[in-house]
C-alpha cells in the first residue's frame, strides 16, 4: 500500500543529513518490507536481506532519477510483499556469448526491479560456456564454433544462402568467474539457476567427447539454430561424464535448483542405438521416450545425493516425471497445470506470454526492428499475465513458484540487442512476479512505466519505447 502524505524529507549526499533506519522485525513475508518517511526519517522494517534490500529498492525508485546533492522524498507509508517465491529471468549465453560484466548488468536489473532468479542457460549445441576442470576440451573445442552465422536462417530458404562470416565464434566462464558472478548475485539477493542441458541441445559435448554418441563419427558445434538429432546416448560414460559435470556445477552454485534442460531431444539415435534397445529390454519399455524418464530420474537421485533439486523443461513429464522434479512450463501453460494437478512445483513461463526473445512490433522483420524469433508478443500480454491458472485449485495453485521471462539469444547478439528486448519488458514482467494479478491495469501501468524511462536513461539501458507512449 502505498501513501503519499504530501510532505517530504530532505535527504543531503553527506552521512550526517540522512536519516536512514534498517530494522528487523518478524514480518509474514520472508521477502516482504515495510518504508516509512516521515518526520522522523526514513525506516525500512524487514524480516532480514531480503525485504531490506526490496525497501531499498523502493526507495530508490522514490529518489530523483540522476544522483544530486540534496533530494526530496515524499512521506510514504508502504507496506508490500511478492506474489511469487520465484520471479526468474532467463539469459542463453550459448547461442551468444555475453560477457560477465554483461551478466552482471543483467543481475542488477533483475535486482532493482525485485526479480530473485536468474537462470543462467549455459550449454547449448551452439556453445559449453562453463569450465569444468575435468573435461577441458569443453571450453578448448565445444565452447566455440567455427563460424558466426550472421542473419536469419529463418529468413533464407536453403542452408547455401545462410550468411557465415568466416571467423570462428566463442566464449566461457571460468570457475573464478562464475563465483565471482554467483557472490555478485548473492549480495542482490539473487539465487542463480545453472542450467546444463541434458539429453538434448548437447551436439557442443560430442564435438569435444564423440564417444558419448550413440553413432561413433566427428561431430562439430553447431552453426545453425534448431532442434539437432545428435544428441548424447544414455548410457554409463554419459551418466559419468554428466554426474562429473553436475559435481563441479554444484559445487560453484549454492542456489537450490540444478537446470538440466530436457527440452526437444529426438530419438532418432537412440531408436538406431543397440545400447538404447538394450536399456529398453532391461527395463521393459515398448516407447523410447520412456527411457528419457528413466535417463532424468537418474540424474535428480544424483542431484539429490548432492542436496540439490530437479527442475527441467516441461518435456521432463513425458517418459515418466522424477519424484520431486519441479516443472518449467514452456509450451504454454498445459505441462505447468498437469505438474501441479499432480504435486510438482511449477515455474510459469510459456512462450505465449513470456518469451522476451519474441518480437515486440506486429512487424518482427521490419527495417526498424531486429531480427527475432518467434511471435509478436505486445507488451500488454506481458503485464496481464496471471501465473495461476484459474483451473487449478486454491491447494495447487501452492505448487506455482511463480512466472519467469526467458530471453533466448539466436537473433540477440550484443549486450544493446539484449537490452531492447528486455525492456521495456521485464518492468511488466516483474509486476507480473510482484503483484497479485487482481487490482492491476495495464492503463495504470503505462505512466508508470514512462517514469522508470529515465532511471534507464541514468544507466544507460537501451530500451525500446513502446507504441502506446507514441514516439
Ligand atoms: C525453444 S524454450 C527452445 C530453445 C529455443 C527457443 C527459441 C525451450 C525449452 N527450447 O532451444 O532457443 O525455442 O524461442
Amino acid at each position: 500500500m502505498l501513501t503519499g502524505l504530501g510532505k517530504t524529507v530532505t535527504l543531503t549526499s553527506t552521512r550526517a543529513g540522512a536519516n536512514i533506519a534498517l530494522v528487523t522485525a518478524a514480518t509474514p513475508n520472508a521477502e516482504g518490507y515495510q518504508l516509512t518517511v516521515d518526520q522522523q526519517g526514513i525506516r525500512i522494517t524487514a524480516a532480514g536481506g531480503p525485504g531490506l534490500f526490496y525497501g531499498a529498492q523502493t526507495l530508490v525508485q522514490l529518489l530523483p532519477a540522476k544522483s544530486a546533492a540534496t533530494a526530496a522524498v515524499p512521506y510514504v507509508r508502504i507496506n508490500d510483499q511478492p506474489a511469487f517465491r520465484w520471479r526468474g529471468a532467463m539469459l542463453d549465453v550459448s547461442r551468444h556469448f555475453f560477457s560477465v560484466d554483461f551478466v552482471k548488468r543483467y543481475i542488477d536489473l533483475l535486482a532493482a526491479y525485485k526479480l530473485n532468479t536468474f537462470h543462467w542457460h549455459l550449454t547449448d549445441d551452439q556453445g559449453w560456456r562453463i569450465e569444468i576442470k575435468k573435461y577441458p576440451k569443453l571450453t578448448q573445442v565445444s565452447a566455440f564454433r567455427k563460424e558466426t552465422l550472421i542473419g536469419a536462417q529463418q529468413l533464407f530458404k536453403t542452408p547455401a544462402e545462410f550468411k557465415y562470416d568466416a571467423t570462428p565464434y566463442g566464449g566461457f566462464y571460468t570457475q573464478d568467474q562464475i563465483r565471482d558472478v554467483v557472490a555478485y548475485a548473492q549480495k542482490r539477493y539473487v539465487t542463480i539457476v545453472p542450467e546444463i542441458e541434458m539429453p538434448g541441445h548437447s551436439v557442443a559435448i560430442l564435438a569435444a567427447y564423440p564417444e558419448l554418441a550413440c553413432k561413433p563419427g566427428t561431430y562439430e558445434t553447431w552453426t545453425m539454430w534448431g532442434v539437432n538429432e545428435d544428441i548424447v546416448c544414455p548410457t554409463e560414460p554419459t551418466f559419468r561424464f554428466f554426474e562429473d559435470v553436475l559435481s563441479e556445477v554444484t559445487a560453484l552454485f549454492p542456489g537450490p535448483y540444478v537446470h538440466i534442460g530436457g527440452d526437444e531431444a529426438p530419438k532418432t539415435r537412440w531408436k538406431e542405438s543397440a545400447a538404447v534397445q538394450e536399456i529398453m529390454k532391461k527395463e521393459g519399455y515398448t516407447d523410447v521416450e520412456k527411457v528419457q524418464g528413466w535417463f532424468n530420474r537418474r540424474i535428480e537421485k544424483f542431484l539429490e545425493s548432492k542436496g540439490k533439486k530437479l527442475i527441467g523443461w516441461d518435456e521432463i513429464l513425458e517418459g515418466g516425471i522424477a519424484p520431486s522434479a519441479t516443472v518449467m512450463s514452456w509450451r504454454g501453460e498445459k505441462g505447468g497445470i498437469e505438474a501441479a494437478k499432480m504435486g510438482h512445483d511449477v515455474v510459469m513461463s510459456p512462450t505465449t506470454h513470456l518469451y522476451i526473445n519474441y518480437g515486440q512490433s506486429k512487424k518482427p522483420h521490419s527495417p526498424f526492428e531486429p531480427l527475432m524469433i518467434g511471435g509478436y508478443i505486445p507488451l500488454d500480454v506481458i503485464y496481464n499475465y496471471n501465473p495461476l491458472p484459474a483451473e487449478l485449485t486454491p491447494e495447487q495453485q501452492k505448487h506455482v513458484l511463480g512466472p519467469q521471462a526467458n530471453m533466448w539469444t539466436e537473433y540477440i547478439t550484443t549486450p544493446a540487442a539484449a537490452e531492447y528486448m528486455l525492456f521495456p519488458r521485464l518492468l511488466a514482467v516483474s509486476e507480473v512476479a510482484w503483484r497479485p494479478a487482481a487490482g492491476k491495469t495495464y492503463t495504470e501501468f503505462l505512466p508508470r512505466m514512462g517514469q522508470q524511462f529515465a532511471r534507464l536513461d541514468a544507466k544507460k539501458v537501451y530500451y525500446r519505447v513502446p507504441e502506446p507512449l507514441g514516439l
